[in-house]
């Protein structure tokens, strides 16, 4: 990082230095609320204090109350209490204040409070669209590579060696630039579970992209990218087998994507990834039908292929690294193979495809998880059955699966409201912050099955959660809300000139609840990645409204 950054932390420390010339601090949601939803701010005080919404246009108090008692919170080592203002619904411009002692930053009421967010989170995959040149504005900053691995990738992984097949496109994972299926399995998976759910406002959403994809509505324009790339990892021999992964043996240094020349390899395949892929392309042919009928086919094609080689190859076949130390993303296949089931026969109807579900989701109890990521994708194979109109399913497993759907949603509102930050999971680990948008997914996933508003009312707080409402009193995503992140764990931020990072970047977050460190080179609880940043798309395109 540069001087100029250093000087910038500084000055923006300073700056909230100011603003909580006690100490005390007011957290919240900075990126604003609905106007009929809860409002919660977690102030971190030692005593209980009368506080005052001010209209920032006016500067009158528009609502004022009395925040609750405060509590000792053991896991961050703070007392804290809650100010409720939620019966307050007037569209505008507001803060927080404890007449004295401190003032929230200022943040917005109105229906729209997350369109600017979903913008710039969804965009921030076209950012990291490989194999092209890609450039965005963000508050005015710049920010470009010229088109980067243009060589994906080798074959010599694969049976043959030197020689060369095409392999661009895609997204990188994360703040390096590999490409491994299993990740953008998960990826790829929550957000065609986003456009299932949510694409009556999804379809209207522009995102400035380039025509990559004539005909396609922008939010699947983007994913075409990379289920692109992904039809490439599928062996040419027609076996149905699929790379694990494509990346140099070693991660690069930090250097710009286009600089980044070292070969890159389609590697061995493994079976969790050829069953994500099934998924994957499953997903593809449905959605993108409407649009585009051939490339529908093709990735039809391609779904069953790879699945039927899956049934013939009934073992786990695990990813061993060998000469790579790029992301492991080693994982068991039986979630995956559900999944994959799952995804194909919500597009074709196939009998066979169903029984081979349900075969699957009785041996896994029909269980749903509360704590997910790329090693268990379980629960989308189970929400698309859930969810789905199709007839035919088993009664009795789809009553189970529904009653897990909503037992495991109300354990993570009950999470939600026992923590004074409104954080809905109760783990910390590498990527923590990606799961706390994922059970997002949970939650409205619930909400269509049995209907409730604290489901509503939790997503929003798991959004708050990682736009301020936290220990650190920080949006954990770059370029949004109030002072984020500055030193993300990602190549084309720290080896490019801008101060700024990337926009709209969500950060993997502590693993403990006081863990975090804003640091590059901590790529532990500072790196960006693909799953927690689909997660984050989600979530906030639940919320979005538009004209
Ligand atoms: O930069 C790498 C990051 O993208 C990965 O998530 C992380 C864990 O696999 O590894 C990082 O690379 C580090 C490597 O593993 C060890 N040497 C330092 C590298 C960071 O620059
Ligand atoms: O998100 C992954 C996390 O769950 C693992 O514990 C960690 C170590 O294997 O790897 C993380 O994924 C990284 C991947 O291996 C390489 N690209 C960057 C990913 C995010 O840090
Ligand atoms: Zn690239």
């Amino acid at each position: 990082m540069s001087k100029i950054s250093v000087f910038v932390i500084m000055l923006s420390m300073a700056f909230w230095g100011y603003a909580q010339p006690s100490g005390i601090q007011i957290c919240l949601n900075s990126l604003g609320f609905l106007p009929q939803s809860e409002k919660k701010a977690t102030v971190l005080a030692n005593e209980s204090f009368e506080f005052q919404l001010i209209d920032v246009k006016t500067n009158r108090v528009v609502f004022s109350g009395k925040t609750s008692s405060a509590l000792w919170q053991e896991d961050v080592d703070a007392s804290a209490c809650i100010a409720d203002f939620s019966a307050f619904e007037t569209p505008g411009t507001y803060r927080l204040e404890i007449p004295g002692r401190a003032r929230s930053v200022d943040f917005r009421i109105g229906p729209d409070v997350y369109n600017a967010a979903f913008y710039t989170t969804m965009r921030a995959f076209y950012l990291w669209r490989c194999g092209t040149a890609v450039s965005g504005e963000h508050n005015g900053v710049k920010y470009e590579h010229a088109a980067c691995h243009l060589n994906d990738g080798y074959e010599d992984y694969i049976g043959n060696p030197g020689s060369r097949r095409d392999g661009t496109k895609g997204w990188h994972d994360a703040g390096d630039y590999g490409k491994y299926t299993v990740n953008a399995g998960i990826t790829v998976g929550m957000m065609f579970l986003a456009w299932e759910l949510f694409q009556d406002n999804l379809k209207t959403v522009k995102l400035d992209l380039p025509e990559t994809a004539p005909g396609y509505p922008d939010y699947l324009k983007e994913l075409k990218w990379e289920t692109d790339w992904l039809l490439t990892m599928q062996y040419p021999d027609g076996s149905g087998r699929v790379s694990h992964k494509l990346t140099r043996t070693k991660f690069a240094p930090f250097i710009p994507a286009e600089t980044d020349s070292a070969k890159r390899y389609f590697t061995d395949w493994s079976s969790a990834a050829t069953a994500d892929f099934v998924a994957m392309m499953a997903q593809a042919a449905r959605y993108f039908k409407p649009y585009d009928q051939v490339y529908a086919g093709v990735c039809l094609q391609a779904a069953w292929n790879s699945y039927r080689f899956l049934k013939e190859n009934p073992e786990n076949k695990g990813f061993v690294q060998g000469d790579f130390s790029t992301g492991g993303y080693q994982t068991a296949d039986p979630d995956d193979r559900l999944w994959a089931a799952a995804e194909l026969w919500e597009t074709t109807g196939d009998p066979e495809v169903l029984a081979d579900f349900e075969r699957r989701a009785k041996a896994l109890n029909a269980g749903i998880h509360e704590d997910w990521d790329w090693g268990n994708v379980s629960n989308l194979g189970m929400f698309t059955y859930a969810l789905s109109g199709r007839s035919g399913k088993n009664p009795e497993i789809l009553a189970k699966v529904n009653r897990n759907i909503v037992a495991v949603a109300s354990k993570i509102v009950e999470n939600s409201r026992a923590d004074v930050f409104g954080r809905p999971l109760v783990r910390y680990y590498w990527g923590c912050n990606g799961t706390v948008a994922r059970q997002v997914i949970n939650l409205q996933v619930a909400n269509r099955i049995a209907p409730d508003k604290k489901f509503e009312t939790t997503s929003l707080a798991a959004i708050g959660h990682l736009f301020g409402r936290n220990i650190y009193n920080r949006s954990y995503v770059t370029g949004l809300g109030i002072n984020p992140p500055m030193n993300p764990h990602d190549r084309r931020s720290g080896s490019d000139q801008a101060e700024q990072p990337w926009p709209g970047y969500l950060v993997g977050g502590g693993q403990s609840a006081t863990g975090w460190n804003d640091v590059q080179e901590d790529y532990i609880t500072n790196e960006i990645a693909i799953n927690w940043q689909g997660a984050l798309v989600f979530a906030l395109g639940g919320f979005i409204s538009l004209p």
